[in-house]
């Protein structure tokens, strides 16, 4: 079966505790659940992740691309904005890497504008809340030319 990676940066592990005005009430293991649900449509498994530490992140791109995945769903989170060893690794990888972010960064503070992450990626997705990751993943299928499951 093909898999797609799922990585998420940091703080995200708080997902649901705070802020549900900006990121809803939906916590990391729905958005797990609903990545699966998703990939199971088109018979895809996946690797769905988290970590507070920007060399872990980057290993697990490493990873990825070393393996048979179809492609990579990132929210690098707060890394997005800074991260130079993120973009590396991406722009590094020989897979189509979807950035997704539950926010939208453009309508947000003017720090979260810039992303290292976007132009290294194949689709930037941001504003659709935890929907976003369940696009990207359809997505991934579609440019794998995956249909899904009647
Ligand atoms: O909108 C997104 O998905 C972000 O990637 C989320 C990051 C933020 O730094 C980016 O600018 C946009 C923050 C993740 C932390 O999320 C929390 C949610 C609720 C409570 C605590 C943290």
């Amino acid at each position: 079966m093909t898999t797609i990676y799922v990585l998420n940066g940091p703080n995200l592990n708080l997902l649901g505790t705070r802020e549900p005005e900006i990121y809803g009430h939906a916590s990391l293991a729905d958005v797990e659940k609903l990545c699966r649900a998703t990939a199971e449509r088109f018979g895809l498994t996946v690797e769905f992740r988290q970590s507070n530490h920007e060399g872990e992140i980057i290993d697990w791109i490493h990873e990825a691309g070393r393996g048979n995945a179809a492609g990579i769903v990132l929210n690098a989170a707060g890394y997005t904005h800074t991260s130079i060893a993120i973009h590396d690794a991406v722009a590094a990888v020989r897979l189509p890497v979807i950035e997704v972010h539950i926010s939208n960064i453009f309508a947000r503070e003017s720090f979260r504008r810039r992303s290292t992450v976007a132009s290294v990626a194949k689709a930037s997705l941001c504003g659709f809340g935890i929907d976003g990751y369940a696009l990207a993943i359809t997505g991934l299928a579609a440019l794998a030319g995956v249909a899904a499951k009647s």
